[in-house]
């Protein structure tokens, strides 16, 4: 993609000190404001359109759960790594602000793009399980997480928003289990973990108008429960690891089969043209 043709516009984050502490106490940190919304009909249409299986650029995307042809209505819709086909998404995941916002909360000297998600929760869509995001990425050292969600419709408790726990991030990593799309119980494994630990479940639901964000570490437990409303509920997000991660020499199950297909013979080192350097602190980053 050509630099120029940038259409959308992300506010650079300063964290300030209070911002940063509310992070380490809390695993998340949520910003009222970060993605300008003037073109966002653009990305309305480019969801139906990732959808529909229409690929701007040619190539399919990693993984995908639901198709307008085939899928059912009352299913929250997923797409994983959406930016390699489709140059809007490719713009807002590997946005150097995001990037660098990713890094300074986790104290790390760059970030890297390892994976994004397109969400759509229709009215009546249904729940995503509480889990941590780190528990899937085994495949990589360090195993560990940076997660930017960001809405693109206003989103509440009533809508199925995000939802986390708050100080979760320093209660370990557990490794996945259970269903992940629309369990009846989405809050099974969180219960079973906190009761494990002997640890009480305080929730922080994430309310912003669209353009918001919300960052979490990877160790943070988070879900989303049913859409309650008539309107959508849709998100971006960015999954991502230090600029100097590695693949992980012998992990190969769980998303590994998926991603380790990735990997070069000879060297873990991750390539860039997969799993993108978005921003670091000497300047350098990918020519995505
Ligand atoms: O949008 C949701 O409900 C879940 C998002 C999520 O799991 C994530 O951003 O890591």
């Amino acid at each position: 993609m050509i630099k120029d043709d940038k259409i959308f516009v992300m506010i650079e984050i300063s964290l300030n000190e209070d911002q940063k502490k509310d992070f380490q106490k809390n695993g998340f940190l949520i910003i009222e404001s970060f993605l300008e919304t003037t073109h966002f009909e653009r990305l309305y249409e480019r969801f139906q359109s990732l959808f529909n299986g229409n690929f701007e650029t040619g190539i399919e995307p990693d993984e995908w759960n639901w198709k307008f042809e085939s899928g059912p209505k009352d299913v929250t819709r997923q797409i994983c790594n959406a930016w390699k086909s489709d140059n809007s998404i490719k713009e807002i995941v590997c946005n150097e602000f995001l990037g660098k916002a990713c890094a300074e909360l986790m104290g790390w000297s760059g970030s890297r793009l390892l994976q994004d998600n397109v969400l759509w929760k229709p009215p009546g869509g249904k729940t995503l399980a509480y889990h941590q995001d780190a528990a899937y990425d085994d495949w990589i050292v360090p195993q560990t997480m940076m997660t930017c969600w960001m809405p693109i419709d206003n989103v509440d408790k009533e809508k199925g928003t995000l939802e986390y726990v708050k100080g979760s991030h320093l209660w370990g990593l557990s490794p996945p289990k259970g269903q992940f799309h629309s369990p009846k119980d989405y809050k099974k494994e969180l219960n079973e973990y906190a009761s494990k630990l002997n640890k009480e479940i305080q929730i922080q639901y994430v309310e912003v108008p669209a353009g918001g964000a919300a960052f979490h570490h990877g160790y943070t437990w988070h879900g989303s429960g049913i859409n309650n409303t008539n309107s959508n509920r849709r998100a971006i997000v960015a999954h991502c690891v230090p600029s100097d991660s590695k693949f992980h020499p012998t992990n190969t199950g769980g998303t590994a089969r998926i991603y380790k297909k990735y990997k070069k013979l000879e060297t873990d080192e991750l390539d860039e043209s997969f799993f993108p350097i978005i921003w670091t602190k000497g300047g350098y980053r990918t020519n995505v």
